[in-house]
């Protein structure tokens, strides 16, 4: 009875609100003035792109917020066991078109704005990126967000709000400079803030010993105390009313914070000292692949980790009582090691806050928990010093010597007094510094542990983790990364993606990318060759406009443009891409005027940023620009050769770059690249790639042919051989085998330490990293196989009808590379989740 009066109150409540709204274009445009009106409270007679953007923005956000609603009450009518994903970073972009087009709305939105004399394109590119992330890892967990909401999944997202996102790239003189996103400053529709969604967070102090109940008991007397907030991002599923939830915390002053000190009378100095709290959440640790051990990024893990646990473990509470049951009802999932506090953190709920005994809540945790790795080398491994721990975490690193203990126990019943064997495997680690290695304590926590690609796993199994590998077989699986197809397709390239539906006769690839390998039947179609063509052109376009805004270069449409955008590495090669540059510079420099005319026309695009304090990766930046400025004033040279360096690559600027593309690179030398996902997004763009086989390309080659993509270089298990006995030789460089490391490659290294490209001084550490470290990363010994693949690529080129062959074979290959397959995997053999669809 008093559901029904409930119900009944509910549906008046509905109409007065008039029903859900509507998606025509007469309402759109209604809601738009409205927003115009009240929210951004511009005149609806007088408003400009930016302020059509955000009246637009947050009549969509209207829409997401009714679908998130019916979406949280569905799930917590139906109690589905749920999944947390943990991650420090997201890569989320842009939001509005990705917004519109998951709620398909899109043609909806263009004639609303088109009647009020807007673009829907340039109302979309007024809208800054969420840039809280550094590079594939942070894209890797968007993606895998919008692939929950599309499949149903009954999952949440965890993350940090940081208030200054990853650093703006600025070239000046060629050098790069950073410079701080405050990406909030124009507003952010597409978060609810939850002011009343917080938590406590605390740090520091000391642990004591009580009595309870006859028992003794450890508990923590912290002695700083930071608040939470929540800020609450919908995430709307395509094809579906599903809209789930990225919850990010922002830090706060807490309400408790210092009292005496206000008592006290120091009001001016306690009310800076309160402000000190906001610092945690404040900026993104731009350091990509690599740990720097510092107070202030072990704060925000644990930040993160200790919110985002206590508004979990409240929503397992409602609902239910016996912590037996968090297994069936919870899966937390650690993004790499950067959430593994979270393994402490729970045991010290359970049994400090919840009073379980020690195996009780050891039993729980090791079944609620899975982790993935996105690393490959062991040094690569995030360790936290124990002082550190210890001072701002006394009682957790009580619990990690505790479940330390119990693993070494067990360890020894298993494999004997195997010294080396246990210290190797321990989780905290003696030495210089005494450290906790996270990735071993993840391991051991963890039902499952997952390598990003076939080759990951087979590096995880016989190398970094082998050890783990042999006691728990059967936790390491592959999953193989994805990218979603709504963003990398539809959003960025709508052209193809027209074209792909008119020729596939449907547009259910969009949810079920499989049926992308339709394409295969019309691959020596020559209408469909022809279109084919022209839709690769008309991104062409666009991206020569946009190079030639931000560089002043013009360039051709007609040359090959070839593109490598990632986060600037020594391991990734870009040094391997400029070499090769020069080596094309000085094979034109000595062409005749007859043979210059054969030579296939390239435009080189180089992007990506390097960490602040990575000094070579800053050199390698300024090394592309030297070269550029000699290239693209030589005369002699004209269309022939251009090289351009896109500044501050970002989400936005990759959904510009990828559709473009003719050829894209990825060089990384072998058994470096974890998975790599860059590639994933150029073949479903109909790019072909250059590569080496690394990571997921690996997979790329089994799915389309070895025959339709450029290889190039050493295999993974001949890295280790070359390194020591192909490269001893290497220095001095000049008497070098011209075997080993060819002539050319010499010359070149010769030219830009002599100064060629100028700045010899600054030159010369990078021209040493390369000679003094015997070519680490195999620069010398790839070189030869790099510049054939490269011949392979412009003889390919000439004969268009073969490129576009492998071009339309890419796309059609790349359904295994969508992050819905990825989590479709995840779903059912890790997670164990179900989708959970909200009824219409
Ligand atoms: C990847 C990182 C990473 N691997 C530490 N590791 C970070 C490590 O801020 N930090 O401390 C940030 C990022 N990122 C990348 O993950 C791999 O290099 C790629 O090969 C892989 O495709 C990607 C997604 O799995």
């Amino acid at each position: 009875e008093g559901l029904g009066e409930h119900r009944a109150k509910a549906e008046r409540m509905f109409s007065l609100m008039d029903g859900f709204l509507k998606n025509d274009p007469i309402s759109l445009q209604k809601d738009i003035l409205h927003h115009v009106e009240y929210t951004v409270a511009r005149s609806r007679f007088s408003f400009d792109d930016f302020e059509a953007y955000q009246a637009l923005s947050h009549t969509i956000r209207d829409r997401l917020i009714e679908r998130w609603h019916d979406t949280h009450i569905f799930f917590k009518r139906t109690k589905p066991k749920r999944l947390y994903f943990l991650s420090l970073e997201f890569l989320m972009g842009r939001s509005l078109s990705n917004s519109v087009i998951n709620l398909g709305i899109q043609d909806q939105c263009a004639e609303a704005l088109n009647q009020l004399g807007f673009e829907f394109e340039v109302v979309a590119e007024q809208e800054g990126d969420a840039a809280l992330g550094n590079g594939g890892l942070a894209r890797f967990s968007a993606c895998q967000m919008d692939s929950l909401a599309t499949l149903d999944y009954p999952a949440w997202g965890y993350g940090l709000r940081y208030e200054y996102g990853l650093f703006r790239q600025i070239i000046v003189d060629g050098f790069q400079h950073e410079q701080p996103d405050y990406w909030l400053n124009f507003g952010n529709p597409w978060e609810i803030a939850r002011i009343h969604v917080t938590y406590e967070v605390k740090f520091y102090g000391t642990v004591e010993e009580v009595e309870m109940n006859g028992d003794k008991q450890k508990i923590w007397i912290p002695g700083e105390t930071v608040e939470a907030v929540a800020y609450d991002n919908p995430i709307p599923g395509y094809g579906t009313r599903n809209t789930i939830n990225l919850r990010l915390w922002a830090a706060k002053p807490s309400s408790k914070f210092d009292l005496e000190a206000y008592n006290t009378g120091d009001y001016i100095n306690s009310v800076v000292n309160r402000q000190r709290a906001e610092t945690i959440s404040n900026v993104l640790y731009p350091d990509d692949r690599s740990h720097q051990g510092k107070e202030l990024r072990l704060k925000q893990q644990y930040f993160f980790v200790s919110a985002s646990l206590q508004d979990i473990m409240r929503r397992f509470k409602e609902e239910h009582t016996n912590f037996d049951e968090l297994p069936e009802k919870v899966a937390l999932h650690l993004n790499d090691t950067h959430p593994s506090l979270s393994i402490a953190e729970v045991m010290r709920m359970l049994v400090d806050e919840e009073h379980l005994n020690w195996n009780k809540a050891w039993d729980i945790v090791c079944k609620i928990f899975s982790f993935t790795t996105h690393t490959m080398v062991a040094e690569g491994l995030e360790k936290i010093p124990v002082d550190l721990l210890g001072s701002l975490l006394p009682r957790h690193l009580e619990i990690l010597y505790e479940i330390n203990h119990h693993f070494m126990e067990e360890l020894k019943e298993r494999i004997g007094l195997d010294y080396s064997r246990l210290s190797q495997m321990s989780i905290v680690e003696e030495g210089a510094v005494k450290s906790i290695r996270m990735a071993n304590l993840s391991i051991v926590c963890s039902h499952t542990v997952n390598g990003v690609s076939k080759l990951h796993l087979e590096t995880l199994k016989t190398k970094t983790f082998k050890d783990f590998y042999g006691l728990w077989p059967e936790k390491f699986q592959c999953k193989t990364n994805g990218v979603t197809q709504r963003r990398w397709i539809v959003v960025s390239n709508p052209s193809l993606r027209d074209l792909i539906s008119k020729w596939l006769g449907t547009e259910a690839w969009i949810r079920d990318p499989d049926i992308l390998s339709g394409l295969r039947d019309h691959v020596d179609n020559a209408d469909f060759h022809l279109e084919w063509k022209m839709v690769k052109r008309i991104n062409k376009m666009r991206l020569a406009e946009y190079i030639e805004a931000m560089s002043g270069v013009k360039v051709s449409l007609d040359a090959m443009f070839d593109v490598q955008v990632k986060r600037i590495h020594e391991y990734k090669r870009q040094l391997l891409n400029i070499f090769g540059i020069i080596h094309r510079y000085n094979c034109l420099k000595n062409m005749d005027k007859d043979s210059r005319r054969k030579v296939v026309p390239r435009v080189c695009i180089i992007g990506g940023k390097a960490a602040p304090g990575y000094e070579m990766a800053k050199k390698i930046i300024k090394l592309c620009h030297a070269v550029a400025e000699k290239i693209n004033n030589d005369t002699d040279i004209g269309d022939l050769l251009k090289l351009v360096f896109i500044p501050d690559y970002n989400v936005s600027v990759a959904e510009l770059v990828m559709p473009g593309a003719d050829l894209s690179q990825h060089l990384s030398t072998a058994g470096n690249e974890a998975s790599g996902t860059g590639n994933m997004k150029f073949l479903m763009n109909g790019c072909l790639l250059l590569a080496t086989e690394d990571g997921s390309t690996v997979e790329i080659i089994e799915e389309i042919g070895a025959d339709n993509l450029f290889l190039f270089g050493a295999k993974v298990d001949e890295v280790a051989d070359l390194r020591e006995n192909g490269v001893s030789n290497l220095a001095p460089l000049q008497n070098a085998s011209p075997l080993k490391v060819p002539l050319q490659f010499v010359r070149i290294l010769r030219m830009v330490r002599d100064g060629y490209f100028g700045h010899k001084d600054y030159f010369k550490t990078l021209c040493d990293s390369v000679e003094a470290a015997n070519d680490y990363y195999l620069l010398g010994t790839d070189f030869m196989s790099y510049l054939e693949a490269q011949a392979a690529a412009d003889k390919t080129f000439v004969n268009q009808e073969k490129w576009t062959r492998m071009s339309i074979l890419s796309v059609a290959g790349s359904g295994r590379f969508s992050s819905d397959r990825t989590i479709q995997d995840y779903a059912e053999s890790t997670w164990k989740i179900n989708p959970c669809r909200c009824p219409l």
